[in-house]
């Protein structure tokens, strides 16, 4: 019988792919960017099915398959809006959608029947849930052992509760988003100045420190165990404009003193149809080379990266390989599909081996943290098995033991690692 070298028996070539299905769909999950709340922040945790089926990816495709105009849509109130989305994605076309079909799973996890209960059986099931509650029903049917927020401390409701510092829910970590300082300097100008910062419009005399000085305060409040932002496809790097200078005077520099990565989350084309609010936004192509060079310019800095265009991701990937500082995750928003899914699995294991981050759930509502692990879990255990049966046939029989902690890794290791968590 083969033996590794702590006498743990080998699987024989046939037992290694579900093994590695064994071990994935068994993982703990740490999701490293959704936009889900702890249940103290009231209102701002979505969740239930009028939530779930009023996503705004199911918005884009109602009003698509419909040709409703959105603008009428969104006039309608949330129950109405969901019933509109059931009737015509669920009930007059079949949900074979990713988004449709992430409702279904979601329903099933739960224990519910989606064509025998309906919308009405849906609705009575999560009636009368707590948040806590329901919280701990997400995550325990999607495996998860935590969840960073996106954290935006411009929003009002949001910013209240930061202010409180209230007891933390210890599944929920936070993110420092710095968007609106970046898209809107003018108006967030005017609050920091309110709040004691003295930042100016045009980010002149002491605007740097004191924006550096802002985020630093917000990290520890926060916890924040990143910053982030989403940038356009133009993101370049170095860059002479106000976001480059924004970023190079205040913001990096506010996360090296924090001891926090930043995270880039590059190829958004926002509001392309704006009357479409959330559902408005596209992808472009953006620029791997940029994020290399300013990895290469901070290298004691860590830089968390996931980019939306599918053309990116092999250019993105090589550029990982130069930089232990770039930490690739999650394949995002319209790249969370199973095909694409796959084929950026199988690229990243083949030149990255194991130092990554396959998936984030990117959830806004809490439900949907249930169909988007599953659905990721079940491609990337396929890809994987597929990896694992290639390496045995070259010479290297996993052990059970040795996958799991591989996948270990994966799920929830190196995120944690690289978030301090560990
Ligand atoms: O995935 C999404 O739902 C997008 O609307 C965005 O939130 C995106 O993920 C972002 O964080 O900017
Ligand atoms: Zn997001």
């Amino acid at each position: 019988m083969a033996v590794n070298s702590k006498n743990e028996k080998v699987l024989a070539r046939d037992e290694v792919a579900p093994a590695v299905a064994e071990a994935v769909s068994k993982a703990a999950v740490f999701d490293m960017h959704t936009h889900l709340y702890e249940p103290r922040f009231g209102e701002l945790l979505l969740r239930g099915i009028d939530e779930l089926i009023t996503y705004h990816y199911l918005i884009a495709e109602s009003t698509r398959a419909t040709g409703l105009a959105p603008e009428k849509f969104y006039r309608m109130t949330k129950k109405a809006q969901a019933e509109f989305v059931w009737d015509e994605l669920f009930v007059k076309r079949s949900p074979v959608s990713e988004a449709a079909r992430g409702v279904l799973t979601t329903l099933k996890c739960y224990g519910l029947d989606p064509r025998r209960d309906g919308l009405a059986g849906a609705r009575k099931f999560f009636k009368g849930l707590s948040a806590e509650e329901h919280v701990t029903l997400a995550f325990e049917t999607a495996g998860l052992v935590g969840a960073v927020m996106t954290n935006d401390p411009f929003g009002d409701a949001e910013r209240e509760v930061w202010m409180k510092r209230g007891r933390r829910d210890g599944r929920f970590h936070a993110a420092l988003r710095i968007d609106p300082l970046i898209v809107d300097l003018p108006g967030s100008a005017k609050k920091l100045s309110a709040w004691g910062y003295k930042v100016d419009a045009d980010f002149g005399g002491r605007s740097a420190a004191e924006l550096r000085r802002f985020a630093v305060d917000w990290i520890k409040r926060m916890d924040a165990r990143y910053a982030a932002m989403s940038f356009t496809p133009d993101f370049t790097w170095p860059d002479d404009s106000l976001q480059g200078r924004i970023l190079r005077k205040s913001i990096i520099p506010a996360c090296r003193e924090a001891g926090v990565p930043f995270a880039l989350m590059i190829g958004v084309r926002r509001k392309i149809r704006p009357e479409l609010r959330d559902a408005g936004d596209s992808v472009g192509q953006g620029a791997p080379a940029a994020v290399g060079r300013l990895c290469a310019e901070y290298p004691k800095m860590n830089f968390l990266v996931t980019m939306l265009s599918r053309v990116d991701q092999h250019e993105l990937t090589v550029t990982a390989r130069k930089f232990a500082n770039l930490k690739l995750f999650g394949c995002w928003w319209f790249l969370n599909n199973p095909s694409i899914v796959a084929e950026m699995t199988a690229m990243r294991t083949e030149l990255l081996g194991l130092t990554y981050v396959p998936q984030h759930s990117d959830a806004r509502i809490l439900d949907q943290v249930v169909y988007k692990w599953r659905h990721s879990k079940k491609t990337i255990a396929e890809v994987l098995g597929g990896k694992y049966t290639d390496m045995c046939d070259a010479g290297w029989a996993p052990t059970r033991s040795e996958i799991k902690r591989d996948v270990k890794a994966l799920f929830s290791g190196n995120a944690m690692e690289w978030l301090r968590l560990k």
